[in-house]
């Protein structure tokens, strides 16, 4: 018994190792630690000094991250000021904080020039605004480079929008390594934040139900956001909770939500609908909430694995919205 348990421990970690090398060598925990070992305490003291006073923004860099990460990898593609990049794809249109990004990096630069990527920064910057207003925390090995191209066309078509249904969320998660799991805890992310009305008016105004209501949605929950939120089927200014009453605290009960068919968007209604996905639901909330915390963390380290560039590959650009020339 013991020594078949320590056979299985042995494959485990030569499997972990095996892994390791061959998909993400050069990223590393606390890659500056020589180059500019302030690096990712500047982050922290800016995070913290900057997002207690507008504790929204945790959610809009948690955002920037997931957008960044699904194309072309985590690269800080996302933050290039381009007429045909991504900042002009239809899923961005909502991102904010770019100048809070670009300020930071202009710290960073000040201490070591060159030396520390908008890639990282972005990674990081996501981490710590999540954990300091009290939701996860999860590793952040650093050592990505940045990417030198933000394309518009390969933001709309690989990041997914509100309303895919299940195969096509999972299909648009696996093209980018991620699994059912990953997309059904990274999709937690939304019990904080905000959105606008296009995202959902088409569940209040324009489906199959009785006065255009999505039959997937909760009507009630359907006729008060008609009534006082997206008053018009056209209001495309008025912001949402996707979690009412919780979307500054980072728990479970966006998941709560989904089983009350009060999921915002049709994407997060779609994981109710496969079976091994709604198990999943289920599972999160009949554990401790660590679990969930453990579980997302596991996913967005993931996610921030990406195809992330690393040794020479890319650049590390001076201002994070221009490539270097
Ligand atoms: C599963 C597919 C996903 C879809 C279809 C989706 C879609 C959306 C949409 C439409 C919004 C609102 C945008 C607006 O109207 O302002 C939003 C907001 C948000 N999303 Fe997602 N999302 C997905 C996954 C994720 C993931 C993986 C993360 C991060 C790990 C994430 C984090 C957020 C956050 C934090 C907000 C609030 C942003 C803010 O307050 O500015 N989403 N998402
Ligand atoms: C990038 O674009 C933003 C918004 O248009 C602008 O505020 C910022 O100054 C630009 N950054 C650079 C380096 O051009
Ligand atoms: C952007 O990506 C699309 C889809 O992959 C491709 O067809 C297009 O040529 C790319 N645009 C540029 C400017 O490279
Ligand atoms: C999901 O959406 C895709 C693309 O819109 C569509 O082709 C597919 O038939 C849909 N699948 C289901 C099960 O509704
Ligand atoms: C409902 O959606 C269809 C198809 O997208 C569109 O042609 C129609 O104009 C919409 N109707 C309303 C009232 O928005
Ligand atoms: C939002 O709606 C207003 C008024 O209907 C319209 O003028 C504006 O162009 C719309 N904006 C976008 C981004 O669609
Ligand atoms: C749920 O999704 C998984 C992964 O795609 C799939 O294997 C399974 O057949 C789906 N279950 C149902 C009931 O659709
Ligand atoms: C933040 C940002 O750059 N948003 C841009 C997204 O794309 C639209 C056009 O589609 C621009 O008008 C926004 O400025």
């Amino acid at each position: 018994m013991a020594r078949t348990t320590s056979f299985v421990g042995i494959v485990v970690v030569f499997g972990v190792l095996a892994f390791i090398g061959s998909t993400h060598a050069q990223l590393q925990i606390n890659f500056y630690a020589t180059s500019c070992p302030k690096a990712e305490q500047i982050v922290l003291n800016y995070v913290k000094e900057h997002i207690p006073n507008a504790p929204s923004l945790a959610a809009a860099f948690l955002r920037m991250h997931f957008h960044d990460c699904f194309v072309r990898g985590c690269d800080a593609s996302v933050l290039l000021n381009s007429t045909s990049g991504e900042k002009n794809a239809i899923p961005n249109r909502t991102l904010r904080g770019f100048a809070f990004i670009d300020t930071l990096k202009s710290l960073i630069e000040a201490e070591c020039p060159g030396v520390v990527s908008c890639a990282d920064i972005l990674s990081l910057v996501a981490r710590d605004s999540v954990s300091i207003t009290g939701g996860p925390f999860w590793q952040v090995p650093t050592g990505r480079r940045d990417g030198v191209i933000t394309n518009v066309t390969e933001a709309n078509n690989q990041i997914p929008g509100p309303f895919n249904n299940f195969t096509t969320l999972l299909t648009l998660f696996n093209n980018k390594g991620l699994d059912i799991t990953d997309l059904v805890l990274l999709s937690g992310a939304h019990t904080i934040g905000i959105s606008h009305c296009p995202a959902v008016s088409r569940r209040l105004y324009n489906s199959s139900g009785p006065g255009g209501i999505d039959p997937t949605m909760d009507s009630e929950y359907a006729e008060n956001l008609k009534a006082n939120k997206c008053r018009t089927p056209n209001d495309n200014t008025t912001r949402l909770e996707m979690d009412p009453g919780s979307r500054k605290s980072f728990d479970l009960s966006y998941y709560t939500l989904l089983l009350k068919r009060r999921g915002l968007f049709q994407s997060d209604a779609a994981l109710t609908t496969n079976s091994t996905s709604l198990a999943l639901i289920r599972q999160l909330l009949s554990s401790p909430p660590q679990f969930f915390f453990d579980q997302f963390a596991r996913s967005i380290e993931k996610m921030g694995r990406i195809n992330v560039k690393t040794g020479t590959e890319g650049e590390i650009r001076k201002q994070c919205a221009l490539v270097n020339s």
